[in-house]
């Protein structure tokens, strides 16, 4: 008999039929709240979850006494609770390295963006405001030749390093968990403390995973570290940083702008006070968000699914 595998995300046909091939499938393109006691049900006799964001916490794991393998569509796991899944033996998995080049795009795009204040002219010239030659107030700042600081330089914050380095001659600061020597060698990056790293940066570009140490990583005395003209990127998750001291930061001048594609609350509050200031850019969480790597990034967790399923040791199994 085949393993029951629910997928809650919309996927695919190629990786339905993927899957197909060696499970039984019960799709959910998306869990509302509608949805969710059928979902509940049907986790009962699931040998496989395969989406991405869903809570699995010890509470959802109570409802699926068959489950084996929880599959994430996302190199993050903060929504999972690893302590919960590894009492119960339960493998879990993510997506590394597909998205490396499209989240760091996604990553240049923001401190282009926020640099060179590239929507709020937009927005001027749409609305027709550009009537004359351009007046200096709307000047930028440049990017080339800055310092860019990275934390967090996994395999996304070394792809920043690399894009910063090759086409925008910045100098490299890091600041990880471990000595990154590979980034130290080929984009010049030099590991600093976080401090050091703060003081010194043009860009502040936080890549770190969320996990409980990280949660707040950046807070009020972070971003007093930080220089006044200094940009702040957060691509990792919201919670890396404490929102309202940046909001204060911002609206003190602490730092000079911001370009987020990550909130503690998302969709993000429509009064979130970060949405009316001008020099924040702000993203619905784009990462990794292109055709191309949306699809690999399923068709890497499908096959991490499917291995695990069938008694072997999917490539990227979380392992803690
Ligand atoms: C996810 C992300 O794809 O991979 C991650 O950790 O943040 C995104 O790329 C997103 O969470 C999908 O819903």
């Amino acid at each position: 008999m085949k393993p029951k595998v629910i997928v809650y995300k919309k996927a695919d046909t190629r990786i339905l039929d993927y899957i197909a091939d060696s499970c039984e499938i019960i799709y959910f393109e998306e869990l509302d709240s509608e949805i969710y006691p059928v979902f509940l049900e049907e986790l009962k006799n699931a040998h496989g979850l395969l989406g991405s964001g869903l809570k699995v916490d010890k509470e959802l794991l109570n409802h699926a006494p068959q489950l084996k393998i929880v599959s994430n569509i996302s190199v993050g796991y903060d929504n999972l609770d690893m302590a919960a899944l590894t009492k119960r033996g339960i493998m879990a998995t993510n997506t590394p390295d597909v998205l490396n080049d499209t989240v760091a795009d996604t990553i240049m795009g923001l401190i282009l963006s926020a640099a060179r204040r590239i929507p709020e002219l937009d927005q001027w010239v749409k609305s027709g405001q550009w009537k004359s030659g351009l007046e200096e107030k709307w000047f930028g700042v440049d990017v080339h030749h800055k310092v860019l600081g990275i934390i967090g330089m996994g395999g996304i914050g070394s792809a920043v390093a690399k894009r910063a380095h090759f086409g925008f001659d910045m100098e490299i600061l890091y600041h990880n968990r471990s000595r990154n020597e590979d980034a130290e060698e080929k984009y010049g990056a030099t590991y600093c403390t976080m401090e050091e790293l703060l003081k010194k940066s043009d860009f502040v570009c936080l890549m770190t995973p969320l996990t409980p140490e990280t949660v707040n990583l950046i807070g009020k005395k972070e971003f007093e570290f930080m220089k006044e003209s200094a940009i702040f990127i957060n691509a990792s998750r919201g919670r890396t940083v404490d929102e309202e001291a940046m909001i204060q930061a911002l609206q003190k001048g602490h730092i000079h702008g911001a370009g987020l594609d990550v909130f503690v609350q998302e969709p993000v509050s429509k009064d979130n006070p970060l949405l009316s200031m001008k020099n924040v850019v702000t993203l619905p969480h784009i990462g990794s968000a292109t055709y191309e790597t949306r699809l690999k990034m399923a068709m890497t967790a499908a096959e991490n699914l499917v291995t695990g399923l069938q008694g072997e040791i999917p490539p990227n199994l979380i392992r803690k």
